[in-house]
């Protein structure tokens, strides 16, 4: 069990505020729908489905003139979403985060900051959601998440959760894997923190058990790991339901050998899984693996 805990609270963000396709607004629905409570009662949790944080829709269009899409209500809902994963980790139970689109990393990790004084993170995605206010090709704050957590970014986002009052993530402490599509600016700034980025051509090449096992050695210095896991860092011929997909991904099996040799390091200490647009899925498809990859991050094995 990560760090020893037995209750696992549920926490849905359904919001799609933060990407361009509508529809991961309903991916908290469709993970629940495919079973997430019976697999972990099944593997001996008690779980506390929170249900959904409130969402507000604001406009059918973002503000004009706005450079950040959406800002004010994913500003409100990331600050919320801090309180409330912190708030589960005093009660000593695991934030288990369901997203929603990507944008919703500024508020969980935020959150657990507050109890995780070194907290390193696990980006496992076809992006790198490292762009700022000043690269961003698109304006949507799903590309911007991780670069808010490194300490890069508006001024609001920042901001989210009182986030003066804590260092940003290290550079160190973060690994991201799976990337495939990584804008000119984000590479920039990725190469200039020095943020270890193992590539599909990483994984290709030295297969993903030697790529985990250096991740995790790397991720070993920090007090616990917060996993942040986007669906489309499968291929979409595994998980078709997912909002910006980019083909040439990791498999089915490579993301379960991933997620059981994470949950074997035993440092984990909270975890979301985002980006599922139901919309966009084949019979639930993409919503299943999420609830089979939950299965070995806590612990789930074959025999
Ligand atoms: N995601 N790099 C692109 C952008 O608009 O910044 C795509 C971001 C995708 C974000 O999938 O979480
Ligand atoms: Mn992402
Ligand atoms: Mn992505
Ligand atoms: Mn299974």
């Amino acid at each position: 069990l990560p760090n020893g805990k037995t209750d696992i609270s549920i926490i849905g963000v359904p919001i799609d505020l933060g990407a361009d396709r509508r529809g991961v607004d309903m991916g908290p629905s469709a993970i629940r729908c495919a079973g997430i409570e019976q697999k972990l009662e099944q593997l001996g949790y008690i779980v506390h489905d929170l249900g959904d944080l409130a969402v507000r829709r604001p406009a059918a269009r973002p503000e004009p003139g706005e450079r950040l899409k959406y800002v004010d209500e994913l500003v409100r809902v990331n600050g919320k979403l801090a309180d409330k994963t912190a708030e589960e980790l005093e009660k000593g139970r695991f934030p288990l985060i369901l997203g929603g689109d990507h944008s919703i990393a500024i508020g969980s990790i935020k959150g657990v900051q507050r109890h995780v004084p070194r907290l390193g993170v696990l980006w496992f995605d076809a992006h790198c959601d490292a762009n700022t206010a000043d690269t961003t090709p698109s304006g949507n704050i799903h590309g911007m998440s991780l670069a808010v957590s490194l300490g890069y970014g508006s001024r609001r986002l920042l901001g989210v959760g009182g986030g003066g009052k804590r260092d940003p993530i290290r550079p160190e402490d973060v690994v991201i894997i799976g990337a495939r599509s990584i804008d000119p600016g984000e590479k920039a700034l990725l190469r200039e923190l020095g943020v270890r980025v193992y590539t599909m051509h990483d994984i290709d090449r030295r297969g993903m058990d030697q790529v985990m096992e250096e991740a995790l050695y790397r991720l070993s210095s920090a007090d616990g790991v917060h996993l942040s896991f986007d669906l489309d860092g499968l291929d979409p011929n595994d998980a078709p339901g997912v909002g910006t997909p980019v083909i040439g991904g990791v498999s089915y099996r490579e993301s379960h050998l991933a997620m059981e040799m994470l949950a074997e390091s035993g440092k984990l200490v909270s975890a979301e899984f985002v980006e599922v647009n139901p919309v966009l899925d084949y019979r639930n498809k993409t919503a299943h693996t999420a609830v089979e990859l939950i299965g070995s991050v806590f612990g789930e094995q074959i025999m």
